[in-house]
């Protein structure tokens, strides 16, 4: 059997060990749920370094907020971000000009909604909720989404930036179709949230592969590929090149990986190396995921050296940066 190790995380600044979350210490043994004990404090993990989107999550927890409020708040401060190009208000369009919205969610009674390439509105995490509480069903696509949204008073929004229209004329200049997600062009926010009674939530909104075919929809609306939740075990959410997330089904996979007792780290680390075995090491390609369990440990792990990740406990929200996957 291979042995993987896996570098651990380094913290981006120069803090102590003693602040490492508790996934690196996480033990392995399978744990039967009636002897879970949740952590003290809430808990909230965002992907990237969204240090106030992970902040918005963190103040709605302490407040008393339940996981799947807490969740949406911190997507809600990434779709209002003009500067990040892969979520809500400025996310990059297709290759046609079309800014096209993913996004899901998951509450801790296992309900989940999501929404599919919606169009000129922003908080499509919010949206994805409705979807679940207001309807019968779980995902919206397109125009439907877009004519929910409308129905419920969500505001219709050019979501195509001066600044973003400016890179697609440029990209379509030559408009080379080769969408890669490495480490430099892609910023999903997928969150998880371990709140006060100790349940969990999670949202996950983006706007896809810049300059992506028109109709593709990648993992982050997919429940169990971009986003799972058991809250009897865990959570995880995924960012990258969504076609491989979802050739393995990775938030799922992790979360059953937990459930037989990987900690949340190991579990992560084996869903890389289930999409690594198939495509090599050397792949082109970004995939990155984070993974709460119900005590509150984490993990994280990716292909490629550059993803980060955002940790909030007791007061202290940190950037952890994870080093690349590494199967020895
Ligand atoms: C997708 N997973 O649509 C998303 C892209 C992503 O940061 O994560 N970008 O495939």
């Amino acid at each position: 059997m291979k042995r993987r190790s896996f570098l651990g995380k380094t913290l981006a600044g120069s803090v102590a060990a003693l602040l490492i979350p508790k996934a690196i210490s996480a033990q392995d043994t399978p744990f039967s749920n009636k002897n879970i004990k949740t952590a003290k404090g809430p808990v909230s993990i965002c992907t990237w370094q969204f240090t106030k989107a992970n902040a918005a999550a963190a103040a709605a927890l302490e407040s008393g907020s339940d996981a799947l409020s807490a969740s949406i708040k911190a997507a809600e401060v990434e779709e209002l971000n003009e500067k990040n190009t892969t979520v809500g208000y400025g996310g990059a369009p297709d290759r046609e000009g079309n800014v096209t919205l993913d996004a899901s969610v998951m509450d801790h009674l296992g309900n989940c909604g999501s929404v599919v390439a919606v169009e000129n509105i922003v908080h499509v995490a919010a949206l994805a909720r409705d979807v679940m509480e207001k309807t019968p069903h779980v995902m919206l696509a397109g125009e439907g989404a877009e004519l929910f949204a409308k129905s419920l008073g969500y505001k219709h929004t050019e979501l195509l930036t001066e600044e973003s229209k400016k890179s697609w004329e440029e990209w379509a200049k030559n408009s080379k179709y080769k969408p890669i997600i490495n480490i430099e062009n892609h910023d999903t926010i997928g969150v998880l949230c371990l709140d006060k009674e100790g349940n969990i939530g999670g949202a996950c909104s983006t706007s896809g592969l810049g300059y992506k075919m028109k109709g593709r929809v990648g993992d982050s609306p997919i429940i169990g590929s971009g986003l799972f939740i058991d809250n009897t075990i865990g959570g995880a959410v995924a960012t990258g090149m969504g076609e491989e997330v979802v050739k393995t089904v990775g938030s799922f996979l992790i979360v059953e990986l937990m459930r037989q007792g990987r900690s949340p780290q190991k579990a992560c680390d084996e869903a890389i190396n289930r999409i690594i075995e198939k495509q090599g090491v050397d792949v082109d390609f970004q995939v990155a995921y984070i993974a709460i369990d119900k005590q509150g440990n984490v993990g994280s792990s990716c292909i490629h050296k550059g993803f980060t990740y955002m940790h909030y406990q007791n007061g202290i929200n940190q950037n952890f940066e994870v080093n690349k996957y590494i199967n020895s």
